[in-house]
């Protein structure tokens, strides 16, 4: 450890980090109140290295042995499905309070600020339904396979879930981001935390067969089929045209697997569209159908849903690729620094053109930058989990984090941005992200152009 490490500061999670018994208790009671105050005490008493408050205080938590650590425990499979500990149990995707559920239609957020590394645990996964979601019964559910016209694609097929599962499968980690994230940070409505302002974001391992590995199967003439047309079987028929440039590099998976087990029913089960690189909306769940055709299909999904207005009035329609971009999750809005010292902050970048290359964080609103340990290996198209340290000196901060790609992007300030795109846009924010530290220790949401 380095000679920092010997100082630490002190951090108050946002209350959606772990509890104790009698948090526990005070939340089954719904006493909100009580449980505020008994995390600033919590806190408070952290304050304290372990071995000194031992010594001092006689930490009843070392001095004396808790009935469990000498009595028999639970059990091999009293939960058969292994569930999180009770004292996570404020770990949870939220809505936001500011937005309307309309019929199904909403979105839940993920809470990035209490994940670690790159994979999103399934249950926390974000969602983002259009028309609400479906348990759908796997040995009822088919993929149909079919050209616009049978020049383009020969031999048109439907497939079981057993057929599919039978093909050659493989497993790779991406992130998934929808449109509309980090999108009411473009009219200056700074949400409160990382959940609410980056949490339509996660990252999984899918399994699935790659979708040329089908179109193939089915006889496609890539030469005249430069575009396929993916459907849902949902309520909301969403479709997304996809270019046939990503199917035949092999990138495109037909997926039924999600970090080892069959993909969550939230998330398409028991089958989905995994389109590395590219916005949420077009890895279509429930996947029911996928037609070849010779140009884009403009759907009603396509004209109204995720365009940019851009500053000269026109609308850009397929802003597909998600551009590189990063943000700090701890310490993050909402949280607390308790004191002075060292501080390991701690964020994810990700790009839609490929793999991360550097990340930056900057500790005064963007003027100086330190660059940050990449944890690797680094994926392509996946979440990367960088880390820097940082003595917090109790003084005014504002962090930030700028990541590059591999093809030397560099992702923008909010001044960069509007620039090209404007203010009146809701989808495709990549900006920099801020977060302002005062001399209490308090962490918020700022914009810095
Ligand atoms: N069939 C169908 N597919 C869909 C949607 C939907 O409502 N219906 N929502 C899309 C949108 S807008 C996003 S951002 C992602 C969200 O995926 P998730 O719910 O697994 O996070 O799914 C996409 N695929
Ligand atoms: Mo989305």
């Amino acid at each position: 450890m380095s000679d920092l490490a010997k100082q630490p500061g002190h951090l108050k999670k946002a209350p959606e980090n772990f509890l104790s018994d009698g948090q526990i208790e005070a939340v089954a009671a719904g006493r909100r109140d009580f449980l505020r105050k008994s995390f600033l005490a919590a806190g408070a008493a952290m304050a304290a290295p372990l071995a000194a408050r031992a010594a001092e205080q006689g930490d009843p938590n070392i001095l004396n042995l808790p009935e469990w650590s000498t009595t028999l425990g639970k059990p091999v499979a009293t939960n058969p499905y292994g569930m999180p500990s009770k004292f996570e149990s404020q770990l949870l995707r939220r809505e936001s309070p500011g937005l309307a559920r309309v019929g199904g239609a909403s979105v839940s957020f993920c809470p990035l600020q209490g994940l670690f590394g790159i994979i999103t645990p399934s249950g926390l996964h974000f969602e983002r339904h259009h028309q609400g979601w479906q348990d759908v019964d796997p040995t009822k559910h088919r993929l149909m396979v079919n050209g616009s016209d049978e020049s383009l694609l020969k031999k048109p097929k439907v497939y079981t879930m057993d057929e599919l599962m039978r093909l050659p499968p493989v497993s790779r980690i991406h992130f998934i981001e929808c449109g509309a994230n980090t999108g009411l940070e473009w009219g200056n409505v700074a949400v409160p935390t990382v959940q609410y302002t980056h949490g339509m974001l996660s990252c999984s391992e899918f399994t699935g067969v790659p979708l040329k590995t089908l179109l193939e199967d089915c006889g496609v003439d890539y030469k005249k089929a430069r575009y396929v047309l993916a459907e849902g079987a949902d309520g909301s028929s969403m479709t997304r045209t996809i270019p046939m440039e990503m199917v035949e590099s092999g990138e495109v998976i037909v997926a039924y697997g999600q970090n080892g087990e069959m993909l969550r029913p939230e998330n398409g089960y028991p089958l989905r569209l995994v389109v590395p690189g590219v916005q949420g909306v077009s890895w279509v769940k429930w996947l029911r159908r996928i037609e070849v055709g010779d140009k884009p299909y403009a759907t009603k999904d396509e004209a109204v849903h995720y365009i940019d207005l851009l500053p000269n009035g026109l609308h850009r329609q397929y802003s597909s690729i998600q551009e590189c971009k990063s943000v700090i999750t701890t310490p993050s809005g909402g949280q607390t620094l308790l004191n002075k010292g060292f501080f390991n902050v701690s964020g994810v970048a990700w790009s839609g053109r490929g793999k991360i290359k550097q990340v930056d964080v900057s500790f005064d609103g963007g003027i100086n930058w330190k660059t940050a340990r990449i944890e690797g290996p680094v994926q392509n198209k996946a979440l990367t989990r960088f880390n820097v340290d940082w003595v917090w000196d109790g003084k005014p901060a504002i962090l930030q984090s700028r990541a590059i790609d591999e093809t030397g992007y560099v992702q923008p300030t909010y001044g960069q941005l509007r620039k090209v795109r404007g203010t009146k846009s809701i989808y495709h924010n990549n900006a920099i992200q801020s977060w302002k530290v005062v001399e209490s220790g308090e962490v918020t949401n700022v914009q810095v152009l």
